[in-house]
């Protein structure tokens, strides 16, 4: 029996874009596996078949926008005893935590622009729940008012509804815009200078993927919000160049560079929380995470993402340099969950595997410490006035001044430094 497969309930997300198609017409496909890929604007989810059956017809195409409830692909279905099953299992499928946020072009407050590309942080979520009165858990809103918001650049979370069910109606944005042109706190909007480059000579117009502009958006928060300082320090690599060796030997397979300062960083935390916290959106406190999420900024054909290690600070280096493999592989294909990009304390980004000396990450808001790594190089310092060749790994820490002092920072380095120069730090 042919069956039409309409897109399952993907919790308050709609107009999400096709963005792979992994079937073809004719195709045998078993429960379970993905039919097409769909991407919100923090993270691609596949759809996958909820039946045995074979593909008769595909009905959307890459790069259209589709919604709950529309038909993306025909199937004739082998098994039909789940038949009434299949509506209800597609429809409940789909974790309803997948959300997408309208793009923020307005709002550059604190807490309220999180790195979707980098990581995605829950606690943002809580935070704007328990501080903000205006902020719409659940948004209603038809798609004539979501297509004049997206026009406005409204984040319609942070507009009361007055329709009935709190549905945001038309003149709810109307009155959104007075009360942020009247308001004596008008946040800024950044725009670039509006040039004719034709002018000039020769262009192209590239325009962002919804990916890139919602990376776009968050950095431009994260840089207007958090006064960073960087600081930069050199740590002595031998120790963990040598323990590398025996590791990849014993083990006999590949353990990155990283996964060992991944260990070392969240060992350090565990005596500077500070550097896992996250200020309160009303700003008049911070909350110190009892967990260590570590996120790591991975470079792919689409942009950069943040997927973090889940509970780092109770993982062997082993697995950590496992998680780190795993999780990059997954951003390359665009196959990292929400849940992966939820959730994150700390980030290191690592730009180890290639040259260059020292960096000024960014802060992945909500978060307040990131740890920039480059790669490391030779030199030579004195001991007992000889002459010795040592392994230096080059960090830049930025950090959130609102929060940690510069001794802070440094003392945290300090520690790092301790830590990766003793033996006994690798024995978890
Ligand atoms: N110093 C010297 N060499 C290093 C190093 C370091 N700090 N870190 C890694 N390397 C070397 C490794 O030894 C490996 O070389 P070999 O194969 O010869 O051993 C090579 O670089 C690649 O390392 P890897 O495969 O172990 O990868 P990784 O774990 O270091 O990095 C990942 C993984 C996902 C972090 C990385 O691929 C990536 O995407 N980095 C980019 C992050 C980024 O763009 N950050 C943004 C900066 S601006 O905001």
């Amino acid at each position: 029996m042919k069956k039409v497969i309409n897109i399952p309930d993907l919790g308050d997300a709609d107009n999400l874009e096709v963005i792979e198609i992994c079937v073809n017409e004719g195709d045998e496909v078993n429960i379970d596996d993905p039919l097409i890929v769909l991407e919100s604007e923090k993270a691609a989810m596949e759809i996958p078949a909820s039946s045995k059956g074979k593909i008769t017809s595909i009905i959307v195409s890459n790069g259209d926008e589709v919604s709950k409830g529309m038909p993306f692909i025909e199937m004739e279905l082998e098994d039909l005893s789940n038949l009434s099953e299949i509506e209800e299992i597609q429809s409940n499928e789909i974790p309803a935590t997948i959300q997408v946020d309208e793009k923020k072009e307005i709002n550059l407050n604190q807490n309220e622009s999180d790195l979707g590309t980098f990581s995605d942080n829950e606690e943002d979520n809580k935070l704007s729940a328990d501080f903000s009165s205006k902020k719409n858990t659940k948004i209603y809103a038809g798609p004539a008012v979501r297509k004049l918001a997206r026009e406005f650049g409204i984040d319609l979370s942070k507009v009361v509804g007055t329709g009935p069910k709190n549905r945001i109606l038309k003149s709810d944005l109307h009155q959104f815009n007075k009360e942020i042109l009247t308001s004596k706190t008008t946040n800024l909007r950044l725009d670039q200078p509006d040039i004719d480059f034709s002018s000039f000579g020769p262009v192209t117009y590239n325009k962002f993927s919804k990916f890139e502009s919602t990376s776009l958006n968050n950095l431009l928060g994260s840089w207007n919000n958090i006064p960073h300082v960087t600081q930069h320090s050199e740590i002595e690599f031998d120790l963990v160049s040598k323990l590398r060796r025996t590791f990849e030997e014993n083990l006999d397979k590949k353990i990155s560079p990283l996964a060992f300062i991944v260990y070392a960083v969240t060992t350090a935390l565990n005596d500077f929380p500070l550097l896992n916290s996250s200020i309160s959106k009303g700003l008049d406190g911070y909350y110190e995470k009892k967990f260590i999420n570590m996120g790591i900024a991975v470079d792919t054909d689409y942009g950069l993402v943040v997927p973090n290690i889940k509970s780092a600070s109770e993982l062997s280096v082993e697995q950590i340099s496992d998680e780190i493999r795993s999780l990059a592989d997954k951003a390359q294909k665009r196959r990292l969950g929400p849940d992966q990009l939820k959730g994150g304390t700390f980030t290191i980004s690592s730009l180890g595997g290639f040259k260059g000396k020292f960096f000024t990450p960014i802060i992945n808001l909500p978060e307040v410490a990131i740890l920039g790594v480059s790669k490391t190089f030779k030199s030579v310092k004195m001991i007992d006035e000889h002459p010795q060749e040592t392994e230096i790994l080059p960090v830049s820490l930025s950090y959130d001044h609102r929060i940690i002092n510069g001794v802070y920072a440094v003392k945290f380095l300090n520690k790092l430094d301790d830590i990766m120069t003793s033996i006994s730090t690798f024995e978890r």
